[in-house]
């Protein structure tokens, strides 16, 4: 393929021909079979309205129907247009009258050795006396309120008391700098936070409530007027009196008496604040109805959600992994959902496994960089526990790279469980990109197709669709339930960011190119593509091409400025177990992707690290690389950076 003028084109060079069918006893028992996914996609293409109608009342309580399914001004979305719900009530009280009011609901596993199972009823009890501590603090529906928690089932009571008054959350990963802690409690106007004295994280306490105090020291964070702190590491923490409170002494006062309030389908639910490479962070919307549905249907089809399945999202609920498929999917289903507060770790590299196994977890979901972790701790670890009650994987987050993928599938899925690569956005509210699990083959590398109602397409910066196999930009040409619905309190920049790019058409970053069969490749973000001699190569394939040499664990390719060649790659490469970079590897390396995809993909630097620099969801910040690779000075919004001391060590060696 020769190089293209079009600023949008992606060249690909990887080759993937690996295919794997559902196994046939998995596909005859799934909730969705092949004939019916195809039929569900040809009717929400010819009626969307229908399609989602139908499925809105039949999936879901509404105390008052709507009066129409949807109202598109685009960009600006209205889905089940005056219809009242309560996502709390979804999730809960419905299932209170059945045999689901004993079931755990949630399954958490804490640190250091804790552990608690909360059945449906237990749960709506918690949220309703949660629900009634943050009234009783002035807390109102319409109010927005900071969700600043480590992974603890108060965590996931937090949201469902706020979603039950009304009060949108926004929830603030455990981690975050007080810095980014206040911008985002002053975007938001925040009345009140939750957070704990401090939290669990590897083998480290991280402190919260200092940082809160931080973030509201010297009226900084002036619409702040209560915070709920729980007891959770048992560190020395200060309280402000009349501000501050601790839950344990607030919630067995309250009441477990507290009614769902009537909310409207396109009241406000929450803000999450996602970061690009400029600018403040953005505070996406959702609201109660169309998210409501789109996660409870997104849950049901891609994981085959059966009544007796022990479902595990590994995400942290800072995270919208954690909000859609910790929390508000699973629940408003009936499923079981386990919550963990551990984190794969060289100290304890078999703490997943341990839990797969102590809670017989079925339906086991997580993401590449946690996938690159077990695969540098060795495959003895898994095998040293029984796996056998999985049937079901996914992965989320980033490109999954197919040698990746293929050891998920044999080491975790015992060659036998079907794997669902889904792609979605915190913007898309749920799951946008995959193959069903009983429905559709898999290909390693591959998200899959779009859910039925999602009309994507791959396009150039024009709009217009590019042929089978070329790469472009993944664009969402219909609204869907589940989309944001503005940036909190900036519809212009909303209308710019995902509707001015490719005018019109929804574009939140990505490149991608669908195959002849119609499966979508995530190339990776077009801001990370690199142009090396007029070839505009996507750095999942680069990467890719690292990973499948089997001394590399994880890798990131960045564009370096060349005089020659406009870009030159430079590659940052972590290896597997003990071993050590050289540099006859880093030849080995060079070579090894000129085998794989050819000359114009050699990298003309390897660096070998210890560890990438990454966000709190795992992403690799390429930009941050790409920064220390021309010799720059770091740029932009750092405050998604997981752990800082990853770019210093990089920056000496
Ligand atoms: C769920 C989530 C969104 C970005 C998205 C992509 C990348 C996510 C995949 C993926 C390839 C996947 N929300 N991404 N899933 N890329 N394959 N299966 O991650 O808002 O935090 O990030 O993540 O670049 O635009 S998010």
């Amino acid at each position: 393929m020769s190089a293209t003028a079009d600023s949008s084109a992606i060249e690909s060079v990887l080759q993937e021909d690996r295919s794997f069918e559902p196994p046939a006893e998995f596909a005859a028992q799934a909730r969705v079979q092949a004939q019916q996914f195809w039929d569900m996609t040809e009717a929400a293409k010819a009626d969307p309205e229908q399609f989602w109608g139908e499925l809105a009342e039949r999936e879901l309580h509404w105390f008052q129907p709507w009066e129409k399914v949807l109202d598109w001004n685009l960009p600006f979305a209205k889905w089940f247009v005056g219809g009242k719900l309560n996502l709390s009530y979804n999730c809960l009280d419905r299932h209170l009258d059945s045999p689901r009011r004993n079931k755990a609901a949630l399954i958490w596993e804490g640190e250091p050795g804790d552990s608690r199972t909360l059945t449906y009823a237990q749960l709506h009890r918690e949220v309703c006396q949660f629900a009634n501590a943050l009234k009783s603090l002035g807390v109102q529906k319409g109010d927005r309120v900071g969700i600043y928690l480590p992974m603890i089932p108060e965590a996931a009571i937090a949201m469902l008391a706020c979603a039950r008054i009304g009060a949108a959350h926004s929830v603030i990963f455990g981690g975050f700098s007080a810095e980014a802690l206040r911008d985002r409690l002053n975007d938001a106007e925040a009345k009140a936070v939750i957070t704990a004295d401090g939290g669990f994280r590897k083998d480290k306490i991280v402190s919260l409530k200092p940082q809160v105090d931080l973030a509201l020291a010297d009226g900084k964070a002036p619409s702040v007027e209560s915070v709920l702190v729980v007891r959770r590491t048992q560190q020395a923490i200060e309280m402000v009196q009349g501000r501050d409170h601790w839950w344990h002494e607030l919630q067995p006062q309250m009441s477990a008496d507290c009614p769902a309030e009537v909310m409207d389908s396109e009241d406000l639910l929450f803000i999450l604040y996602t970061s690009g490479t400029t600018g403040t962070p953005k505070g996406v919307v959702h609201t109660t109805g169309g998210y409501n549905l789109y996660t409870h249907m997104t849950t049901q089809w891609v994981f085959d959600l059966k009544e007796t399945d022990v479902y595990w999202c590994t995400a942290d609920v800072g995270w919208i992994t954690g909000h859609s498929y910790i929390v508000y999917g699973p629940l408003s289903n009936g499923a079981t959902s386990v919550m963990f507060e551990g984190a794969p770790r060289p100290s304890k590299p078999g703490a997943l496994w341990e839990v797969v196994e102590k809670y017989g977890v079925n339906i086991f979901y997580t993401a590449p960089t946690a996938i690159r972790t077990f695969i540098k701790a060795g495959e003895d670890i898994p095998k040293q526990y029984n796996l056998s009650s999985l049937r079901l994987l996914g992965t989320v987050g980033e490109p999954i790279n197919p040698d990746v993928w293929m050891w998920y599938r044999r080491v975790i899925g015992g060659d036998r469980c079907p794997i669902v690569d889904t792609w979605w956005q915190t913007e898309t509210g749920g799951i946008a990109i995959t193959t069903l699990p009983g429905a559709a083959a898999s290909k390693p590398g591959a998200a899959g197709f779009p859910l039925p109602g999602i009309q994507t397409d791959i396009v150039d910066r024009a709009g217009n669709s590019v042929p089978a196999n070329r790469g472009g930009l993944l664009a969402i040409r219909a609204p869907w339930p589940g989309m944001l619905r503005n940036v909190y309190g900036d519809p212009e920049r909303f209308r710019r960011t995902y509707f001015g790019t490719i005018e019109g058409v929804y574009f939140a970053g990505d490149g991608a190119r669908k195959d002849e069969e119609g499966y979508h490749w995530i190339m990776g973000r077009v801001d990370d593509v690199i142009n090396v001699s007029g070839h505009r190569l996507g750095t999942m394939e680069v990467e890719s091409a690292l990973v499948s040499h089997p001394a590399v664990a994880e890798a990131a390719v960045v564009g370096r400025p060349d005089d020659l060649k406009g870009e030159a790659i430079a590659a940052f490469v972590t290896l597997e177990g003990t071993q050590q970079g050289s540099n006859s590897l880093a030849d080995e390396l060079k070579q090894h992707v000129v085998k794989e995809i050819g000359a114009i993909a050699r990298p003309s630097e390897i660096h070998f690290t210890e560890a990438l620099p990454k966000t709190r969801s795992g992403k690799i910040m390429r930009r941050l690389l790409r920064n220390l690779a021309a010799g720059e000075a770091i740029a932009g919004d750092t405050s998604t950076l997981e752990d800082r001391s990853v770019l210093e060590s990089l920056r000496l060696s």
